[in-house]
């Protein structure tokens, strides 16, 4: 679904309806006070919030103002988890499938300007093996010892089957709920409904308007970060030239940004890009034909209160940490972040792996669980979100899927998907899935990606606390990959660590433990040339499922959840400090 980022301008308006809904778990009688947006797990001390399984309502009146009389008026919500069905007075104006993609409900014939309604938002919590993310149906518990076989364990397991657990397939808390904001939104009948630019290096910026209608011509005028017309066109595609262009430069570069000011009849759209250049060459990313190595911490969206509520504070203080760490990217560890976030990466030039949420594809047969045409749809919506963002450079199609029990059919399963990406990004960007700790030997997905991905825990889930150990299994698999002639990323690498536990002696969930660890994998990184990024995991802790191995979620931030660093932080600060983007 192409649905563009809602603007307020000369023609264009929306109208927030974040604040607190009504809330209660289908089934219930009594309605509760919930923030919208943010997850509803954490806003009552009830543990019905944090596990209950199924559907949710929120519901709230809404107007439509008597001003907007004659325009396309729209309810734009930028994600609901997981499932979503929109009513207006009891009547359904739309439906969503997947929990971190917008979508969009035109209002026409359900509600005049003037009028007032009652909104409905039912979403849906449960993941299972046809969602994505993935929830487990039954087989090994993620995180908890399952001990197949005992029948008093099993009788456990299945009582907890017929109540309905949700359990989920990976390693963060399934924080749900009208996540992101929603908005009415309001724009000319006759309306620009897509915007895609290609830019090259040389100033050359293809184009191509989708609209509403027909009736009216296109303008585009490309605007430079002053305001100053760079260049203009007419005509819903085409090919601008910008004289003299100044580049999207990741940081410590400048990001320079221009804006596409489009019209159409009535309608006006305003879309900011950079111009840049991504490309792989050999074992080298190339950023604007310079090399680039990635570095700097995954993430979630994940903070206390909000869970993975939108919260802009938390994206800007993020960010200027990252800044402060001297870090330059992030993946979008496991599903595409809110739209906010990229708009704050495209200014501050913080270069993001964009990655749909197919996580969890590992137990049982994932390749049989009829997933393909749901995935490329995710790809699709996903792409088509972002495409113009000059801070998106690699899209991921997932993460740690398991490709090396059945090879072949993982291969089946992802060639297309890595073939989608490619057609539909009309920037053509790079493609990527994420491998995790396998038999990499037996994998034919994860080398066949432009960019390798690989996360790798050797001295915390393998060779746990023998570090000696990890840093010759870890150069013993680099040389296996250094015959592959591919670009590398360690794309996850981390320890568990409790901020404030030292010891004398650096072991397992100390802050010194996480140095040591950090220390000994980058030595091996460092001998390596077609090692192109470290990207450790993971920059804060984060809620996750509750587990044996996990207190209070999982520690392997460089920060704690409230953002204070660990000693590894400062590790990583002076490390990056000195390193160039090349
Ligand atoms: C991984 C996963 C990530 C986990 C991490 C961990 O490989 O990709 O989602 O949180 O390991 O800490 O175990």
């Amino acid at each position: 679904m192409s649905t563009l980022y809602p603007q307020n301008n000369a023609s264009r308006m929306t109208m927030d309806l974040g604040g607190v809904w009504d809330f209660r778990f289908r089934g219930d009688e009594k309605w509760l006070p919930v923030a919208v947006p943010a997850s509803y797990n954490d806003q009552h001390p009830d543990p019905a919030f944090r596990n209950r399984a199924g559907i949710t309502e929120y519901r709230r009146n809404i107007t439509i103002p008597k001003a907007w009389e004659g325009m396309r008026v729209c309810l734009r919500f930028d994600a609901v988890a997981h499932n979503a069905r929109i009513l207006l007075n009891g009547k359904e104006i739309v439906s969503h499938r997947g929990g971190f993609l917008p979508f969009e409900a035109e209002l026409e014939g359900f509600l005049k300007a003037g009028e007032t309604a009652e909104l409905t938002v039912e979403a849906d919590n449960r993941i299972n093996h046809s969602t994505l993310p993935i929830g487990t149906e039954g087989e090994t518990a993620f995180f908890g010892s399952d001990n197949p076989g005992i029948p008093s364990v099993e009788a456990g397991k299945k009582l907890q089957q017929e109540r309905g657990i949700n359990r989920p397939a990976f390693d963060f808390f399934n924080y749900t709920g009208i996540q992101r904001p929603v908005r009415l939104t309001a724009t000319p009948k006759q309306y620009i409904q897509d915007v895609t630019l290609v830019p090259s290096m040389s100033g050359e910026v293809r184009y191509s308007i989708q609209t509403a209608g027909e009736e009216e011509p296109v303008r585009i005028e490309v605007l430079d970060a002053e305001g100053r017309t760079a260049a203009r066109g007419e005509g819903r595609e085409g090919m601008l030239t910008v004289p003299q262009p100044k580049l999207w430069e990741p940081w410590p570069g400048m990001p320079y940004l221009y804006t596409a000011r489009i019209t159409y009849g009535e309608d006006l759209y305003e879309q900011p890009f950079g111009i840049r250049e991504v490309r792989v060459e050999g074992t080298r990313f190339l950023i604007n034909g310079k090399p680039f190595r990635f570095h700097g911490p995954c993430k979630h969206e994940d903070s206390p209160f909000h869970g993975r509520g939108m919260d802009a504070c938390l994206n800007v203080t993020d960010i200027n940490l990252y800044h402060w760490l001297h870090a330059n990217c992030f993946r979008t560890s496991h599903y595409p972040y809110a739209e906010e976030m990229y708009q704050l990466c495209d200014r501050e030039g913080i270069v993001i792996i964009d990655e749909t949420p197919a996580v969890g594809m590992w137990a049982g047969e994932p390749y049989g669980w009829g997933l393909g045409s749901y995935h490329e749809q995710v790809l699709v919506d996903m792409i088509n979100r972002d495409k113009n963002h000059p801070c998106v450079v690699m899209w991921s199609l997932g993460n740690e899927p398991d490709t090396d029990t059945m090879p072949e059919k993982a291969l089946e399963y992802w060639q297309p998907l890595y073939d989608a990406a490619h057609r539909l990004d009309p920037q053509n960007r790079p493609v990527t899935v994420v491998g995790c700790q396998n038999r990499y030997e037996r994998d034919l997905v994860i080398r066949s990606m432009d960019v390798v991905l690989i996360n790798r825990y050797y001295g915390w889930y393998n060779l746990s606390g023998d570090l000696e150990a990890a840093k010759y299994a870890f150069r013993a698999e680099l040389d296996w990959w250094e015959k592959q002639q591919k670009p590398i990323i360690l794309s996850e690498y981390g320890a568990d660590t409790i901020a404030g536990l030292h010891g004398a002696v650096a072991e397992m969930f100390t802050e010194e433990y996480q140095v040591a660890f950090y220390e000994a994998m980058s030595e091996c990184l460092d001998e390596r040339d077609f090692v192109i990024g470290e990207m450790p995991w993971n920059f804060a802790d984060f809620a996750t499922c509750q587990g044996p191995m996990r207190v209070g979620g999982n520690r392997k931030g460089l920060f704690t959840r409230d953002r204070r660093p660990k000693m590894a932080a400062h590790w990583f600060r002076k490390r990056w400090e000195n390193l160039e983007n090349i």
